[in-house]
């Protein structure tokens, strides 16, 4: 134990005397740029796809050497990336969580190894807030939120609005909090939620469950999908069933990826919710931060707007995703 121990003091004396040593080491030969273990959530949607770019390319501009490891949409495999990130002794831990309890354990593991954690996009569930530094993500119940006020505006006069939702995973923050919000804001109104189901947030379980739907229900007046993507294949589950989206069904959705707002833009979906994926430089500030010990605040919010079928077709030529 002490000849450990002076091998260590030792080593650091080393460290000092070449100026060369990291908190991580790192296989890029670059001793002093900092290592961040990121699991992802998986692939499931466009807006996935332009949230791991934008992590990439933020992580090279910064000099961070990533881990990056692609959960497939399941918590087990974010617990594994996390433990082998843990015993690979990266200086940070990034992680989009797929749903949101159930991360305690594997957080106090990271604790206990003095890895700093951060939490990108979604949210977890837990009472003990020392397990993570800091929350960088959007405000899931708002975009939810204007999703419900932009109906309750859209179909005032109209009398009953049966509306069907396409849920995104289940128990993930994005699905619970875009469905808390939308139905707080069409509450007392005449607008009602006929039918409510998981889509996953893929594009085919979106339209395997609108069609169950037009098979079930005769009278459905709106879509409210959770996201883009699902609303893509309701729009083909609506077509196939010989109706038009956006006018026989109107639809809402949350993202404004670009084909979403293409969609927007031709008239097959209504209205849109911003949700900004583009989190790599402000996770990269706050990787650096965390790791030179300063202070971070415990959630950064993104800022995120909407859009109108008018609005798509203006910005779309600089849409970037
Ligand atoms: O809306 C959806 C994706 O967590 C905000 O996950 C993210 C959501 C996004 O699959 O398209």
């Amino acid at each position: 134990m002490l000849r450990r121990l002076m091998a260590a003091v030792a080593g650091v004396a080393l460290c000092g005397a070449l100026a060369a040593c990291g908190s991580g080491g790192s296989a890029s030969g670059d001793d002093d740029a900092i290592t961040m273990g990121f699991s992802q959530v998986g692939a499931e949607s466009g807006w996935r796809t332009a949230n791991t770019k934008s992590i990439r390319e933020a992580a090279k501009a910064a000099g961070i050497e990533l881990k990056f490891s692609d959960a497939q949409q399941k918590q087990e495999n974010q617990i594994k990336a996390i433990r082998s990130f843990i015993q690979q002794r990266v200086d940070v831990i990034a992680f989009s969580p797929v749903v949101e309890t159930g991360w305690d354990n594997v957080l106090l593991e990271a604790k206990r190894a003095n890895i700093p954690v951060i939490l990108t996009d979604r949210a977890i569930d837990s009472d003990d807030e020392s397990l993570y530094e800091t929350f960088l993500g959007s405000d899931f119940v708002e975009e939810g939120r204007k999703a419900g006020e932009w109906l309750v505006e859209d179909s005032k006069g109209e009398g009953t609005v049966n509306v069907v939702e396409l849920q995104g995973t289940t128990g993930s923050a994005p699905a619970l909090d875009r469905q808390e919000g939308f139905q707080e804001a069409i509450s007392g109104s005449d607008i009602k939620i006929i039918a409510s189901q998981t889509g996953d947030f893929t594009r085919s379980g979106g339209k395997q469950v609108m069609e169950a739907f037009l098979k079930s229900h005769s009278d459905i007046d709106v879509v409210y999908a959770h996201n883009d993507d699902m609303g893509l294949g309701a729009i083909e589950a609506i077509e196939a069933a010989g109706k038009k989206p956006g006018e026989d069904i109107k639809i809402i959705t949350v993202d404004a990826v670009k084909d979403g707002m293409q969609a927007l833009a031709d008239g097959k979906i209504n209205f849109i919710v911003e949700c900004n994926p583009l989190l790599g430089d402000q996770l990269m500030d706050l990787v650096q931060k965390v790791v030179a010990g300063e202070q971070v605040p415990k959630r950064v919010v993104v800022e995120e707007t909407t859009f109108t079928q008018e609005e798509a077709k203006k910005v779309l030529p600089e849409r970037q995703y």
